[in-house]
């Protein structure tokens, strides 16, 4: 992917998951921010940031990392949030295991405390064990650890799936986890 596109989605993901005052920007219920005003802004920033590259974010990004309403005035990032949104997604019950990649480093501790979202605001898992270990790869020696998600659907943790690719919970025990030893 070209290199403005990259640094376009990134500057994105980082106004409308982590600092939309960054552009004086309020969201709307469920994460929505207006685009004309982003994008205004974000130029009156020096960003070179207009409608065109922002559909080819929209495009050409591996992952659905935001939706835009479908009026087509509106844009929001489905996963990963800091700041506090009410993601207007319903509860979905899972398949039987979802995956989580991670540190070697994190391990002894997730073992101890289970996953917590730590800076975000849930905890993010994957859908496949592949992509699990891509995430994983993002923080070091990486380690994917299987979480048997449709026991902690029934023992009443809500979960969400913001893209097919992605779930979001608020956290998971440690009993609903094991590490996938072939990863
Ligand atoms: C770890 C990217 C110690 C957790 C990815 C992770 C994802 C603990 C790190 C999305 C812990 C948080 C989110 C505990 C969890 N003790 N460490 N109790 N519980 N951790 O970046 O899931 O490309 O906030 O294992 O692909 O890595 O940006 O979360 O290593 O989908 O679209 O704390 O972001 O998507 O790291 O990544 P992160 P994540 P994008």
């Amino acid at each position: 992917m070209a290199d403005r596109i990259v640094r376009a989605s990134t500057f994105l993901s980082y106004v409308l998951r982590h600092n939309p005052g960054a552009l004086d920007l309020t969201l709307a219920p469920g994460g929505w921010a207006d685009i004309d005003t982003l994008l205004e802004r974000a130029r009156a920033e020096g960003r070179a940031l207009d409608r065109p590259l922002l559909n080819q974010v929209l495009d050409h990004g591996d992952k659905e990392r935001f939706s835009v309403s479908a009026d087509g005035t509106m844009i929001r990032a489905n996963y990963g949030h800091s700041v506090a949104v009410a993601l207007d997604v319903s509860p979905t019950r899972p398949p039987p295991h979802l995956y989580h990649g991670t540190a070697q480093q994190a391990l002894s501790a997730i073992q101890n405390d289970g996953l917590r979202p730590q800076s975000r605001q849930y905890v993010h898992l994957s859908r496949t064990e592949d992509e699990a270990l891509r995430v994983g790869r993002r923080h070091g020696l990486p380690v994917v650890l299987i979480v048997a998600a449709r026991d902690l659907h029934n023992a009443g943790h809500a979960l969400y799936r913001p893209t097919d690719a992605v779930w979001l919970t608020a956290r998971v025990p440690p009993r609903f986890l094991q590490v996938a030893e072939d990863a």
